[in-house]
């Protein structure tokens, strides 16, 4: 029951985060409360942490009926092994994959992360619901059935006084008999706990403390902030001559530093809140994109805007802001973290920062901003 919830929770949340990266024409996706991404993100990478152990225990107590034989008795239980598995095949590698990801490990993975991530998402979700399907019986009856009570601990239940140490012939080969139930039941929460505890302080800023196994902490890195990618990594050099090309209905226009500052600033408490899992609060200065948008003759109400990054490469140069953030009024052009100028490694001279987004969507070293 653990594993399906924790499965399911991950599945969905997983699913929003790809429809907000890459949105179809129905999909729409509020800029507020400006830190429900972070939830939605830090729950997908903490259950799908939590799928480790509970996994593990699962395919540790089904282990020996992976392996019966005849191995394919009918056409229907050869159907039924083949989506198990699929099931199985699948679900280590979304448990796997991710935890890789998120330590930045892609030796062991020759795809792009993200697409592979994704597609198997729907083999496990789809296997899953099939086998759930076929074994609704079994289900069922053992959601209604209360466990007996010796059947708790069969162990225990041996060495009381006048008991029988019989095996119990009418039960299925189970791996969990040899423990108790209870015993296997307390390890895996143990086991989940901790491995919850110890990476859930990368969003969770109050366990930060504890958290001895999160790749990120929150605070941590220039500026109080953690950083994915440098600007040497970018290959950004700060460049002197720095003009913000603002493009729109009015026209193009350059605007250097002295430009922007010299227009209205408004300051905004808006998480940085990674695909990875990892979030953290900046107090983020700078100009609201909507008067960027007044100022190139938009309408900023209704207008969308293509941000577009002097890094010359990268999946994540450039992004297009829906209307709903553009016009939201914590959505900044900033240019100042906690009061001061921007780390290089956070994005100087300017980054976009919006409230509600997948930090991959966060451009950074901004050099163009088109009004459509
Ligand atoms: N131009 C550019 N902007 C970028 C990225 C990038 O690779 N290139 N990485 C993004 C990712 S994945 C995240 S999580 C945030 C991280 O911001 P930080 O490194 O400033 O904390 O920046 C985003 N902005
Ligand atoms: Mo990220």
């Amino acid at each position: 029951m653990a594993l399906g919830v924790a499965f399911a929770v991950c599945f969905v949340t997983g699913l929003l985060s790809h429809l907000i990266q890459h949105p179809p024409a129905w999909f729409w996706w509020p800029s507020r409360p400006a830190g429900l991404y972070r939830v939605t993100q830090g729950l997908h990478v903490a259950t799908g942490l939590a799928c480790l152990p509970l996994l593990g225990v699962k395919l540790w107590a089904v282990y020996p009926r992976l392996f019966t034989w005849p191995p394919v008795r009918t056409i229907a239980h050869a159907a039924e092994r083949a989506g198990v598995a699929v099931l199985v095949a699948a679900a280590l590698f979304q448990v796997v994959s991710g935890t890789l990801n998120i330590y930045h490990v892609y030796a062991p993975m020759p795809f792009f992360f993200t697409t592979g991530h994704y597609w198997v998402a729907w083999l496990a979700i789809g296997a899953l619901l099939v086998h759930v399907g076929v074994q609704l019986p079994v289900v069922r009856s053992a959601l209604r059935r209360r466990p007996a009570p010796n059947a708790e601990a069969p162990d225990k239940a041996a060495d009381a006084p006048g008991a029988t140490a019989a095996p119990d012939a009418t039960a299925a080969p189970d791996a969990t008999a040899a423990w108790g139930r209870r015993a296997l039941l307390t390890g895996v929460a143990a086991a989940a706990g901790l491995i919850t505890l110890g990476t859930v302080g990368q969003t969770v800023r109050p366990l930060t403390g504890v958290s001895a196994l999160a790749p990120r902490r929150p605070g941590r890195g220039p500026q109080g902030l953690p950083v994915n990618k440098t600007a040497a990594a970018a290959g950004i050099v700060a460049d002197p001559g720095y003009r913000l090309v603002l493009g729109g209905p009015a026209g193009e226009r350059r605007l250097d530093l002295a430009a922007l500052n010299s227009l209205p600033q408004h300051t905004a408490e808006l998480p940085i809140a990674c695909v990875e899992g990892w979030s953290s609060t900046g107090r983020w200065t700078g100009v609201r994109l909507r008067d960027l948008v007044t100022l190139a003759g938009g309408d900023p109400e209704r207008a969308t805007v293509l941000v577009e990054s002097l890094q010359a490469g990268g999946r994540y140069r450039s992004t297009l802001v829906p209307a709903v953030h553009v016009r939201d009024p914590l959505t900044l052009i900033a240019l100042r973290l906690g009061g001061e100028v921007l780390h290089p490694d956070h994005g100087y001279p300017a980054r976009l920062i919006a409230p509600n987004r997948p930090g991959v969507l966060q451009t950074k070293w901004v050099g163009r901003i088109s009004v459509r």
